[in-house]
């Protein structure tokens, strides 16, 4: 018989991605949809077997709903996605952080010791928890969140993956994944970000965009790899936490540096603080400027992770370069835009 799977957050990057992963590997998959003004359903909409998705209306906030959920899909493995995932309008937004990325497990482990007790369960934890402290990061690195999300998915590992593992035996895992993007990342975070503007700019529909800290650096890794890793945590014989990553570090400048040269720009920095900008060096002509908007309160500086345990133990490992994944994102959103240009 096959496996259930329930995920929450499937109408998110990762989710589509786990969704797709796991029709491949025979599940029956059951995704919690909240309700929104608009169609939830794009990002799993280019999956072709989205018909074999059953959606449940849900929401974190509710644990109703959530108890109603895990009744209808009665999962043998349950996947915690579901998050307000932007960790700089968490600092606008602290409750909103809270209560979904830190209640919202806790009503969801709540109802499933009730329910389902047996459920496996994989919960979306974050480098973000590291915060300040200094790369390479490890799974006993220590945490120093800087923001309410951090913070948030720093107490629900805390309390009800650490604590639930050992107060209720609960089988649940934690995934410290560093950043992983895709071409179906949401467009405000900045790899999404620099990747539409420049192909924008390419195609002459914009002259320039500003973004906020080009120093920042960051481990970026490929959604799709990385969903992978989720699954095969629930499938050894006992709960325990790994860090994904690909042990690569780069900052937002040679990120923008890379998608530009696949475009055939070359970047020159002229200037510095809030006065750079980045130059087309053949046309002479601005591409990029900075915006202090963007700069948050208080910035994560540096992450870069140790993947070692998950390789020796989980056999996974990263199958997507930096380089390979700047120009696939940058491929896709080029082509995607000059297909609708043709639409009109
Ligand atoms: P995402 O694209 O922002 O997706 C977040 C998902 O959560 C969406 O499906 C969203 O629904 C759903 N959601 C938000 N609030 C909800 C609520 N109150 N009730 C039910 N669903 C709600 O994020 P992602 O990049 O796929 O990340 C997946 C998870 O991994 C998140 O928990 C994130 O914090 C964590 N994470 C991500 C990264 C990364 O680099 N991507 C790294 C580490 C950890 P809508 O579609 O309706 O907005
Ligand atoms: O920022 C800098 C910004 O918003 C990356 C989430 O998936 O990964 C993600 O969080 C860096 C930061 O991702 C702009 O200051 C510069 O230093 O793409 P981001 P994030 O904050 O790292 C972690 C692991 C998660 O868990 C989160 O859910 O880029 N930056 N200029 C900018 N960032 C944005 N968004 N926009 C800019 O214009």
């Amino acid at each position: 018989m096959a496996k259930h799977a329930f995920i929450t957050g499937i109408t998110g990057q990762d989710g589509s991605y786990l969704a797709e992963f796991l029709l491949g590997k025979g599940y029956e998959i059951y995704g919690l949809v909240r309700r929104n003004s608009n169609n939830p359903m794009i990002r799993l909409g280019e999956l072709n077997e989205l018909k074999k998705i059953n959606i449940i209306y849900g929401n974190m906030r509710d644990s109703g709903s959530i108890a109603r959920a895990l009744e209808i899909s009665k999962p043998d493995e349950i996947y915690n996605l579901a998050a307000q995932s932007d960790v700089g309008i968490s600092f606008q937004c602290p409750e909103e952080a809270a209560e979904v990325n830190y209640y919202g497990l806790g009503r969801l482990v709540n109802e499933a010791i009730r329910i389902c007790p047996h459920a496996r369960i994989y919960q979306a934890s974050t480098s973000e928890m590291f915060g300040k402290t200094d790369p390479p990061q490890n799974e006993n690195s220590l945490f120093q969140p800087v923001s309410p999300y951090g913070q948030a998915k720093l107490k629900a590992h805390e309390d009800y993956v650490v604590g639930y593992r050992n107060k209720h035996g609960l089988f649940i895992c934690s995934g410290f994944l560093f950043n992983h993007e895709s071409p179906r990342r949401g467009e405000h975070f900045v790899t999404r970000k620099i990747t539409i503007s420049l192909a924008k700019v390419k195609l002459g529909l914009q002259k320039y965009f500003t973004l906020g800290n080009l120093g920042a650096k960051r481990d970026w890794g490929y959604a799709k790899d990385y969903v992978e890793a989720m699954w095969l945590m629930l499938q050894r014989d006992n709960p325990d936490d790994f860090i994904i990553a690909t042990g690569e570090m780069h900052s937002v400048r040679e990120f923008t540096e890379e998608a530009a040269m696949f475009l055939g720009m070359d970047i020159e920095w002229v200037g510095s603080g809030a006065e750079e900008k980045g130059i087309n060096r053949k046309t002479k002509k601005t591409i990029i400027e900075i915006n202090p908007a963007y700069l948050r309160p208080n910035e994560v500086d540096a992450l870069k992770g140790d993947f070692s345990k998950a390789q020796r133990i989980l056999g996974w490992e990263p199958r997507t370069t930096f380089k390979e994944l700047v120009r696939l994102m940058t491929k896709h959103d080029l082509e995607h835009i000059e297909r609708e240009m043709k639409l009109g």
